[in-house]
């Protein structure tokens, strides 16, 4: 699909565009509905970066640094899995104060506390950083994840790839063509990730096309990526001035076109910490099959105006997946069914 093909879709009727998506949602996924117990681990916010549209890492209008000890990752790591999490998805601010082998000793010690739990960790963006900050190669980075227990990659800091708009909104952090190249070398290594978009900001309909096509292209040659995450930017305690929210109709239009576009990727997560549950719900009849997790704490977005800070149950979400006329389905992070 060209680029000018692809933009066209988003001059469809919704509802016309919802039933393309659908048509390959119900090819690929059924009537299903995914989601997982998971817990959502922010060690800390305080970050070398400063992208414009982050409520999370401290600044002026979130003046509250943390760093939560290993221990304590240990600790709440052990109380999810008790509960029964099956994955923890752990993901940091760019910390220059702690050092490397806080990272690193973090995982390790999540692994050897909990060795059956999924671990999903580090964003691209996090491997840039520890590379750039500590003279390491991508691939020492990444063979560093999988010595320590590092199973496979969540979607962050993909943002909007297009370079101009990029530097605009987060421009110290990596760089689009990295972000591409580091899921490549985890994918070279038999290793999983998801990717993800952040919209509803400054960007146009062309630099969303532009954002899944790039993806589209990498996963032509690795098929790597588990999902992508089509994230809504939330416009509280950041520095994006953003008058209006994007209105549903562009929402179910970016995740319909998502999933027509993507039709080489699995699933597409409807993120409910972003959208809203009710949203997300319907994004299930335009093209999305996923829901994400229980989380129990929500960190990021929460921080930008999103109403997640404690997750959801898990009755909750099967209920609400029963209700919208779904089959609820319990994943672990690589999407095989669990009992
Ligand atoms: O990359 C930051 C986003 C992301 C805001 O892989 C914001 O399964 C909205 O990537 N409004 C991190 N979003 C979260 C993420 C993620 C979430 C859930 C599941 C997975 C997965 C990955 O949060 C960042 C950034 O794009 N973010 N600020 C904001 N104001």
């Amino acid at each position: 699909m060209t680029h000018s093909e692809a933009l066209k879709l988003y001059d469809l009727e919704l509802l016309e565009i919802g039933k393309q998506a659908d048509t390959i949602r119900r090819r690929i996924n059924g009537d299903r509905v995914f989601y997982n117990r998971n817990r959502h681990i922010n060690p800390t916010n305080i970050c070398a970066d400063h992208c414009r549209f982050c409520g999370f890492s401290v600044h002026r209008k979130n003046p509250n640094p943390y760093t939560m000890s290993i221990d304590d990752v240990v600790s709440t790591a052990v109380a999810a899995y008790d509960r029964g999490a099956k994955e923890v998805h752990i993901v940091s601010a760019h910390n220059r104060e702690v050092g490397l082998n806080w990272y690193f000793d973090l995982f390790r010690a999540v692994k050897t506390a909990v060795p059956n739990i999924h671990l999903k960790a580090m964003t691209a963006a996090e491997v840039d950083f520890l590379s750039r900050e500590y003279h390491l190669t991508y691939d020492q980075v990444l063979d560093k994840m999988i010595e320590v227990g590092v199973d496979s990659m969540p979607g962050g800091g993909a943002e909007i790839f297009d370079e101009k708009l990029r530097e605009k909104i987060c421009g110290g952090k990596v760089k689009s063509a990295d972000w591409l190249k580091i899921h490549e070398l985890w994918h070279s290594r038999g290793r999983k990730s998801n990717a993800s978009m952040l919209f509803g900001h400054i960007e146009t309909r062309e630099q969303r096309v532009d954002h899944l096509l790039r993806i589209r292209n990498l996963q032509e040659k690795t098929g790597g990526f588990n999902a992508l995450i089509p994230l809504l930017y939330q416009r509280e305690n950041n520095f994006l001035d953003v008058a209006t929210p994007l209105d549903s109709e562009e929402i179910l239009k970016t995740i319909a076109v998502s999933r027509i576009i993507l039709d080489n990727i699995a699933h597409i997560k409807a993120y409910w910490v972003g959208l809203t549950v009710n949203l997300a719900l319907v994004a299930q009849e335009f093209g999305a099959d996923d829901l994400d997790g229980t989380i129990e704490k929500e960190s990021i977005t929460s921080a930008a105006g999103a109403d997640s800070k404690f997750g959801i149950d898990r009755q909750t979400m099967i209920d609400l997946i029963k209700n919208a006329g779904f089959k609820p389905i319990e994943r672990d992070s690589l999407y095989n069914e669990v009992g």
